[in-house]
């Protein structure tokens, strides 16, 4: 197992959570199933860095790997200037240790008071209500904005008839998405970024390398403002930090791509 320690910008309040046992995606249906958690403004920051496991580089040891649902993760913490210890987890074979902690076999996976607690719609959720401050909650109305953008990137990774749609398909929600955007951006709830923009932003950028890479494919010009969009967020420190290098982005497609 390695570890990779992360300093904090700044430090918060935090909340104590209340939950029984290890929670996966897979007992666990993140919003449904969600036990009412006790919030309370007066707790202290965490003592130790939160240990987080993400999927290892498979170009470089001991780095992060291409999983865009652990960048979501870490970029949470990031933002919410919340310290985490990396423990990378090579998926392609992978250790005791971590099916112990999510037999699911899943990244990434939290620490969180002694549980470990896996999905990143769980694990977001939670952070956020036991560290409201800085707020990014996505207003209910706004969470399903640019849904649909990365299984519609899929399809057309995967596809192998030029004809069958599936460009046009992603095509559509880009251009759904940059027309939202212009209407009540820069970003999805508007001037302060959000937690659908931290979903949102680590798939853009996989769209973005896995479509130049193996199909030669770019944004077209036609949606300025949702490149505005992904360059406000791939510029921002927390997303540099937490980013996978495009190499491994490139290799972590491939077979989705060569089917
Ligand atoms: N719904 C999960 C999806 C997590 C997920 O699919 N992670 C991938 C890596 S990106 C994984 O762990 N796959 C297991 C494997 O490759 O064996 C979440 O949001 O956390």
């Amino acid at each position: 197992m390695f570890t990779f320690s992360i300093q904090p910008m700044a430090t918060v309040m935090h909340l104590p959570l209340h939950q029984n046992g290890v929670v996966s995606s897979n007992h666990f249906s993140p919003v449904r199933n969600m036990k009412p958690l006790r919030v309370s403004m007066s707790s202290v920051p965490p003592s130790h860095p939160f240990q987080v496991c993400v999927k290892a580089s498979v170009t470089t040891s001991n780095r992060l790997g291409d999983c865009p649902f652990c960048q979501r993760v870490l970029l949470t913490l990031e933002e919410k200037h919340l310290t985490y210890d990396l423990k990378f987890v090579n998926l392609a074979n992978k250790p005791e240790w971590f099916l112990k902690i999510n037999p699911q076999g899943k990244v990434p996976v939290i620490k969180l008071d002694e549980k470990w607690i896996a999905d990143s719609d769980f694990i977001t959720q939670t952070l956020e209500e036991k560290y409201p401050i800085p707020p990014l909650t996505t207003p209910p109305e706004k969470t399903s904005v640019g849904s649909k953008i990365f299984s519609t990137f899929i399809g057309f990774l995967k596809s192998k008839d030029p004809n069958d749609g599936t460009e046009q398909a992603l095509l559509s929600e880009l251009t759904s998405f940059n027309d939202y955007l212009k209407e009540n951006g820069p970003f999805v709830n508007g001037k302060d970024i959000s937690a659908t923009d931290l979903s949102i932003g680590p798939k853009l950028y996989h769209m973005e390398i896995a479509l130049g890479h193996h199909k030669k494919w770019t944004i077209p010009d036609s949606l300025p403002f949702l490149k505005s969009y992904m360059k406000a967020i791939f510029s921002k420190e927390s997303f540099i930090k937490t980013r996978a290098k495009p190499q491994d982005v490139i290799v972590g497609w491939r077979p989705k791509f060569e089917g």
